[in-house]
């Protein structure tokens, strides 16, 4: 029989409308929808009387089960050490990065509440997947009330090096917590890499091909890069009613105009100013393209509360109205800038009416957005993905036009060339991207890291 498995993750569901959602619960559906389970996690709701009292709720042969926050856990361990400590410092953004004591207990006074919510539910077979940078601490914490069960967690953001880690006070208590899970998963190898120089250089640990020893446990550490369900999207991408609606209407819009799309959480880690100025240069370099090209960038408001999203929103806007004041005719607006989420199917639908897929973050663990955008493609008349050498994507998507996103010239030329680009070119590329993200898609993510979760050679 097929052990049970139980995923936790900041925030559960939604298992049927997934379209609002952001990339992990994209992702997790795809990776229980085939499976008997539980999802376990946050409800989502702050109540000031929130204890341990889980929420249970059957969804087909899954569980949903999830506990409240009080005001106080949210705003330490969520808006507090998960987004504004452990998120910036995690993308390389030091100056970001609001460490304060208060914070950090109310992290692990929330991880710990977790595993007591847990528990009582788990069975000795059991295999338990943790999801993220909000959950490093949950199996050290589950295995002091007593758990042995297998535990493996995955990280769907970048592990810094070790100096940018090491700015963080409490970074050996963090990593020591990690050894209580049994396979700890990175999205690419480079991070895996900088997970195991820490541990050697400042936990005097040791490395054994996939096993890596350090405070008296060996754990297994390896790269398993996150997919999409490619075929899925694709086939949404061509069939769906909602996405070649919005492919016809978006299509008739442009006339014989070509659209560049941007498609992204506002979030200053995913270098949305860099990618107006580069779309800015563009028009400036290229005068022919004046009136021929439009940019859409669809990024809808997240973690709202967080004071440097409140910045660099109004950054956006600022700059908005700037390029569209000096470019616009009358009859051309070349910025469209929307802070609304779309439907997954909308998204498809748009994504392949456009020319060009604009994917610059500054650094991003993996960025499904990349995978996406080729999956939507037409292939018989593909677009062209320009992507940032920070997402943990450009690793596998070699065949995209790989750009540094702080080059902003370098960033102009790449969309010009992409705009250019010769039929045969763009066939050629996108057939061989869209054969790996067959090849690695959700199934085969999911199916590895459980493989080695329980504790099978992996191949
Ligand atoms: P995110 O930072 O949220 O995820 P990403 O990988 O791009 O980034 O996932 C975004 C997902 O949300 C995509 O599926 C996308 O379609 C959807 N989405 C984005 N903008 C949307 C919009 N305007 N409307 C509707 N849907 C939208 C984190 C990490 C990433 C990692 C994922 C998964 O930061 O690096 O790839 O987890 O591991």
């Amino acid at each position: 029989m097929t052990a049970r498995l139980v995923v936790v993750s900041n925030r559960v569901g939604p298992v049927k409308d997934v379209g609002r959602a952001g990339g992990l619960a994209v992702a997790l559906v795809d990776a229980l929808k085939s499976r008997d389970g539980i999802w376990y996690g946050w409800s989502g709701k702050i109540d000031e009387a929130a204890g341990t009292k889980l929420s249970l709720e059957g969804a087909g042969n899954l569980t949903l089960c999830t506990l409240d926050l009080t005001e106080q856990e949210y705003d330490d361990y969520y808006n507090g050490f998960a987004n504004r400590c452990l998120w910036p410092l995690f993308h390389y953004r030091i100056d970001l990065t609001a460490f304060d004591r208060q914070y950090y207990d109310g992290y692990l006074r929330v991880n710990n509440k977790f595993a007591r919510g847990l528990n009582p539910l788990l069975r000795p077979e059991d295999l338990i997947w943790v999801h993220d940078y909000h959950f490093l601490a949950f199996a050290h914490e589950l295995r002091s009330l007593g758990a042995q069960q297998r535990m493996g967690f995955f990280l769907h953001i970048p592990f810094p090096s070790r100096e940018v880690l090491a700015t963080l006070p409490n970074h050996d208590a963090l990593v020591r917590a990690l050894f209580a899970y049994d396979v700890v998963g990175f999205q690419t190898q480079s991070d895996c890499d900088r997970f195991t120089d820490y541990v050697i250089h400042e936990a005097e640990g040791s490395v054994l091909g996939d096993k890596i020893r350090a405070y008296g446990r060996t754990i297994e550490a390896r790269a398993f890069p996150i997919g999409i369900d490619a075929m899925a999207f694709a086939e949404m991408a061509k069939e769906d009613g909602e996405a070649k609606r919005q492919d016809l209407k978006m299509r008739k819009m442009l006339g014989d105009r070509a659209q560049i799309i941007g498609v992204d959480r506002l979030d200053y880690t995913k270098g949305l100013p860099e990618r107006f100025l580069a779309f800015e240069r563009l028009l400036e370099d290229y005068e022919e393209l004046r009136g021929k090209v439009t940019l859409l960038e669809i990024a809808p408001v997240s973690r709202a509360e967080v004071e440097e999203y409140k910045d660099i929103r109004a950054q956006l806007e600022g700059m908005t109205g700037h390029i569209n004041g000096r470019f616009s005719e009358y009859d051309w607006t070349p910025l469209r800038y929307l802070n609304r989420p779309f439907s997954r199917r909308s998204l498809a639908g748009l994504y392949r009416a456009s020319k060009v897929g604009l994917v610059t973050p500054l650094r991003d663990g993996m960025n499904l957005v990349a995978k996406e955008y080729v999956a939507a493609q037409d292939d018989e008349e593909p677009g062209v993905l320009v992507l940032s050498r920070f997402a943990g994507a450009a690793r596998q998507m070699r065949e995209a036009l790989i750009v540094n996103p702080y080059d902003i010239k370098g960033v102009a030329d790449a969309l010009k060339r992409a705009l250019d680009m010769p039929l045969e070119e763009r066939k050629e590329r996108h057939a061989s991207l869209k054969q790996g993200l067959i090849r690695e898609d959700a199934a085969h993510w999911r199916d590895n890291f459980l493989q080695a979760l329980a504790g099978e050679a992996v191949s």
